[in-house]
């Protein structure tokens, strides 16, 4: 099972944009990896306007598009339990390498770096 979820994450560094949103742009900050960063409030929920402000600096994609994406409900919020399983469309685009870095342990690897 561990051995799947890196190759897994090795499918999602190679299929860099397949869902055709992404944009090249150096200059584009990483998103932050943490909930905490992005929950400027502490009420356990992301807002449309916490998100924004948290993401100030990220070009690589719509940052609606992407808010919307985590949004699975609709309810215009982004609660922890979809923060934490990210969409595979925004696991392929690879627009969270930086925080989805598989790391190597005894037995298989795990995914580090993406949550709370
Ligand atoms: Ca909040
Ligand atoms: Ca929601």
């Amino acid at each position: 099972m561990l051995v799947t979820t890196c190759i897994i994450f090795a499918v999602g560094f190679a299929v860099h944009g397949a869902n055709g949103k992404l944009i090249t742009d150096e200059n584009s900050v990483p998103l932050p990896c943490k909930f905490d960063v992005y929950d400027l409030n502490s009420n356990t929920v992301i807002s449309i306007e916490e998100f924004m402000r948290a993401t100030k600096g990220f070009t690589k994609m719509d940052r609606k598009t992407l808010f919307e994406l985590f949004d699975r409900n609709g309810d215009k919020f982004i609660g922890v339990d979809e923060f934490r399983s990210v969409p595979q469309s925004i696991r392929s685009a690879g627009i969270l390498d930086n925080c989805l870095r598989t790391k190597m342990v005894k037995g298989g690897c795990i995914g580090i770096g993406w949550g709370k």
